[in-house]
């Protein structure tokens, strides 16, 4: 029982055999790119409880970004700025911090089209959406009758959809809360989200909601091809346990994948027969145009309960406690990975859709029909390895399963369900990924493994140590382990695709005529400071090397004072940042052609230096200026100038 030992003690991995170095002579020169070479692909990976996204380049495994999307970030001003603060407003207010466990390419016909990319808050949930031409978060949106985030943003092959299924079944948001948590099985409900993406604009709204069977919605996948119009959810805890989950929701043998019918769901919504329940959620839209997010509350939600329904949702038992949940490029597998199961579970889609027209069920769930395993089931490919979690495809009629407890990336084809090649990976890995291997059309040239511990891999960096991923190249009939990178907080899921997909739509800076920022300054002779009450609006100009204005003085105790800094400049890669000695928040981060905010509250009187960040040019350094700060109720007058050098004089106040 070496195989429950393994499990049963915390999960915890068992080392492969041969660990150790497994790098053989022509691996460096696959990952190799020349200094001044581009990288292949973009890698877009999740940072986990880091709630970031990061953009490496492959095969170099060279970080070229990380994007700040759930969690406030100081080096870019995120959620510090006043105009990014909204981005991060929920029903619960301002929420610095997520956990971001998978990423989504948006597709058109099924491949990966380079537009946008999402990301899911397993916290607080709510799902991103990044523009891939900026590389920012452009949108969020929470979603209400739900807690734990994580089937999600997983989305159909048009990006019709994004959806977000609930990990914790809660009671719903309209109801009594307030009850105990041993009523589970009475209270408890899981609801999954459809989140309709605008076609042009990627606009996100909550198309409507199912409300299911309290469980733990784990992963999921959308139907492709044949299977367009369904999408497929692994659930665990189908025992429906409110504590000690890890022997309590691991007594059955088989818990479900739950396919939905999201057409015919779709059908019903159009008939009007969705249910308008009142709910709150927080809708945040960053604009490009007034460089600006708004957030809106939002407090109505469309709820189809898919036991008024049966022919929306089907249960089909999976081994046991399944995680991932995969579909092939050609629509028709669907594979489950059952965390405690000894095989992988294959699924038919065509033999689903007979089963289901033959109603070969075997009972129902709590009003959802089950249909019969082995009438759903295409094969099961046996004694694979230990902890099998998630499966991407390679086009090539190849699956490829991470074995967390194994440690190990297994190879197996989809027809004869026969294993034809293992890899060990360092250590303990999640997710995998290869270039749109959830799409119809993965490039299979790389595989990327996502691991949880590296133990002995790098130098030693205190009781944390780096998370990783592991690069192989998978060209030829054996995987080659080609290169080991540390990552951004914990991976999970990631997507990679071909550098061209996105490379030119990059923006190259903000034209400076389509900025409609409201405390825009277009041009130096407009720099000016303006009082209202007790606020000060600081409209400030940069420019290599220079603020203006960049003297400002009768600035008093108890302000708010607000610095909108516009970069002037129309040229690539050449920000400015900002920041003033004693403000309690984050520098500025400004774009070419781009309004940016810092609110200020000066907390005595004295002189405060301001000064550029970023080092923009040889004259950077000087890129600096003073605010000059007088008790409360002084009346210094408010003057502000740039390159006056005047000495004082008797009119000044000081010298009175
Ligand atoms: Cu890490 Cu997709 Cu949250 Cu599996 S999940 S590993
Ligand atoms: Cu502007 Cu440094």
């Amino acid at each position: 029982m070496l195989f429950m030992g393994c499990l049963v003690l915390a999960f915890s991995s068992c080392k492969p055999k041969n660990a150790g170095s497994a790098l053989s002579g022509d691996a460096a020169a696959k990952a190799y790119v020349a200094p001044g070479k581009y990288d292949g692909f973009y890698n877009f990976v999740s940072g986990g409880f880091s709630g970031q996204m990061s953009v490496y380049g492959l095969p170099s495994g060279r970080l070229l970004r990380v994007i700040p999307v759930f969690s406030v970030d100081p080096e870019k001003g995120w959620g510090y700025s006043e105009e990014t603060k909204p981005m991060l407003n929920t029903s619960h207010g301002f929420v610095p911090w997520d956990d971001l466990h998978h990423t989504e390419l948006s597709q058109t016909n099924g491949e990966i089209d380079g537009r946008w990319i999402f990301g899911n808050a397993n916290n607080t949930p709510r799902v991103a959406r990044i523009d891939l031409s900026t590389f920012r978060t452009a949108e969020i949106i929470e979603l209400p009758n739900s807690a734990g985030n994580h089937s999600s943003p997983f989305i159909t092959e048009n990006t019709e959809y994004v959806v977000a299924g609930t990990r914790f079944s809660v009671p719903p948001d309209d109801a009594n809360g307030d009850v105990p948590i041993n009523t589970y099985k009475q209270n408890f409900k899981g609801t999954i989200s459809f989140i309709s993406v605008g076609k042009e604009d990627g606009k996100m709204d909550i198309a409507f909601q199912l409300l299911c069977p309290g469980v733990n919605f784990d992963l999921s996948h959308a139907g492709k091809g044949k299977s367009h119009g369904w999408f497929f959810f692994s659930c665990y805890n189908t025992e429906q346990a409110n504590t000690l989950l890890e022997v309590n929701a691991s007594q059955k043998d088989k818990d479900f994948i739950m396919a939905v019918n999201w057409k015919k769901a779709e059908e019903y919504i159009k008939a009007g027969k969705g249910k308008k329940q009142s709910v709150k959620y927080a809708h945040n839209v960053y604009s490009d145009k007034n460089h600006s997010a708004t957030s809106e509350i939002k407090t109505e939600v469309t709820v189809l309960d898919t036991k008024e329904f049966k022919d929306i949702c089907y249960m089909i038992p999976c081994p046991k406690s399944p995680h991932g949940c995969d579909v092939d490029p050609t629509g028709e597998y669907i594979v489950g990975s059952g965390k405690l199961a000894a095989l992988i579970p294959v699924f038919s889609f065509d033999k689903l859709q007979t089963a289901i027209g033959a109603k070969d069920f075997i009972g129902d769930y709590d009003g959802i029909p089950v249909v019969k395993y082995e009438s759903a089931l295409y094969g099961e490919v046996k004694k694979p390895g230990l902890g099998p979690l998630h499966t991407e495809f390679d086009g090539n009629g190849n699956a490829y399963t991470s074995f967390f407890v194994s440690s190990e990336v297994v190879k197996w084809n989809i027809k004869d369900l026969k294993v034809v090649d293992r890899v060990p990976t360092y250590y303990s890995v999640g997710h995998l990924c290869v270039p749109g291997g959830d799409s119809k059309k993965p490039n299979p040239k790389y595989l990327i493994a996502y691991n949880k511990i590296t133990k002995d891999r790098y130098l030693p960096t205190g009781p944390e140590l780096a998370q990783s991923a592991q690069l192989y190249d998978i060209s030829g009939d054996k995987m080659q382990m080609i290169l080991d990178f540390p990552t951004i907080g914990e991976p999970h899921y990631a997507q990679a695709v071909a550098a061209d997909v996105v490379k030119n739509r990059s923006l190259k800076f903000f034209k400076f005529d389509d900025n409609q920022h409201p405390y825009a300054t277009k041009g130096e002779t407009n720099a000016r400071v303006v009082r209202q009450g007790n606020q000060v609006h600081i409209y400030m100009t940069s420019i290599r090397s220079h603020f203006a204005p960049d003297n400002i003085e009768g600035v008093r105790v108890g302000d708010e004072v607000y610095f909108h800094v516009t970069n002037q400049e129309q040229d690539w890669d050449v920000p400015h940042g900002f920041a003033v000695k004693g403000a309690s928040n984050a520098e500025l981060l400004i774009m070419p052609g781009e309004t940016q905010t810092l609110k200020w509250v000066p907390d005595r009187s004295g002189m405060f230096p301001m000064y550029c960040t970023d080092f923009c040019s040889a004259l950077h350094q000087e890129m600096q200026g003073y605010v000059r700060v007088s008790p409360a109720g002084s009346n210094t007058p408010l003057t502000f100038s740039t390159g006056k050098t005047a000495p004082a004089t008797e009119a000044d106040p000081v010298k009175k």
